[in-house]
């Protein structure tokens, strides 16, 4: 995510670094349409859109803001704390769903992995491999199960074994876009009929690289399962990660952690100021 504000900056500017487009910029930086606004907005009533350094300054002390607040944190519980993971295709579920695994079992919490996507046999395969790996307790259906009823019986078992966490991965690719937003939202009302509190956190987890279509798809999937935060993965890759403020912004929705990587450990808990100091390029 590293060094791209730079180059917008001498992309939009003009007169010798003295007049920059904002707008251009600022939604280049995937930032999105009313972040973008609103920032653009603010320079001018502030006299700033002249003024590029201070403008900077303005927009770096106006994303902080927008950030600011504490990450949810995964509470103690009687029963077993319910992450549900759900996203379109390829965006990091199943592979963030070991990492969590990975990430709370290191804490000393007993973690249950369950495979919802019953959909394609490879996807329960993959989650099981990493399971195994993890040695962490692993839950599937079989191939063609309705995943509401994995999730059923994964929490069941996760009670049985009086596990801490719960993490549930889902489908990304079902016929169409909106039956995956129907199934998420039987999944999250199947569990709550186990525990009216779980799902506990529900996470969308969007590739960092989609630039600003992760905030349609924050806003769509919000809107048919409700979501709790994020998770933006590949900030290890090309991602400018401007849309973790549009989300904000948009949505009111945290980022909780962002994927930097392909392995176990490559999951941070999402920190704001870095955040921002690596947006405005370290
Ligand atoms: N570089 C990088 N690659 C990642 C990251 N997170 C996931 N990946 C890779 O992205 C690809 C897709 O990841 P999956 O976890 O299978 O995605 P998914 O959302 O479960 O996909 P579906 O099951 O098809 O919905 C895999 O090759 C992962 O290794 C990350 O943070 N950085
Ligand atoms: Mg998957």
């Amino acid at each position: 995510m590293k060094g791209f504000w730079r180059k917008l900056v001498e992309k939009f500017s003009a007169g010798g670094g003295e007049r920059v487009d904002w707008e251009a910029l600022l939604l280049e930086a995937d930032l999105g349409l009313a972040l973008t606004g609103r920032l653009t907005r603010m320079l001018s009533e502030e006299g700033l859109l002249r003024k590029p350094p201070e403008g900077e300054e303005r927009i770096r002390q106006e994303l902080r803001s927008i950030l600011a607040g504490d990450p949810p944190k995964v509470a103690h519980s009687e029963k077993p704390v319910v992450i549900l993971l759900v996203g379109v295709n390829g965006g990091g579920k199943t592979t963030t769903a070991a990492k969590l695994a990975f990430r709370y079992g290191k804490e000393g919490k007993r973690v249950v992995l369950a495979a919802a996507d019953t959909f394609r046999a490879a996807a329960v395969e993959q989650l099981e491999a990493w399971a195994r790996r993890i040695g962490t307790l692993f839950v599937a259906g079989n191939p063609g199960a309705d995943p509401a009823s994995v999730a059923y019986r994964a929490h069941a078992q996760a009670e049985e074994e009086k596990a801490d966490l719960l993490i549930v991965d889902t489908a990304g690719r079902l016929a169409t876009k909106n039956n995956l937003m129907l199934e998420a939202a039987k999944i999250r009302r199947t569990l709550a009929k186990r525990d009216p509190q779980a799902p506990h956190h529900v996470w969308l987890v969007v590739d960092g690289t989609v630039g600003s279509n992760a905030l349609s798809q924050a806003t769509e999937f919000h809107r048919a399962v409700g979501l709790s935060g994020l998770i933006v993965t590949k900030l290890d890759g090309s991602a400018k990660g401007g849309m973790i403020a549009a989300v904000k912004e948009e949505l009111g929705l945290p980022t909780v952690f962002v994927g930097i990587g392909e392995k176990l450990e490559d999951l941070e808990e999402f920190d704001a100021d870095r955040y921002v100091d690596e947006f405005f390029g370290g």
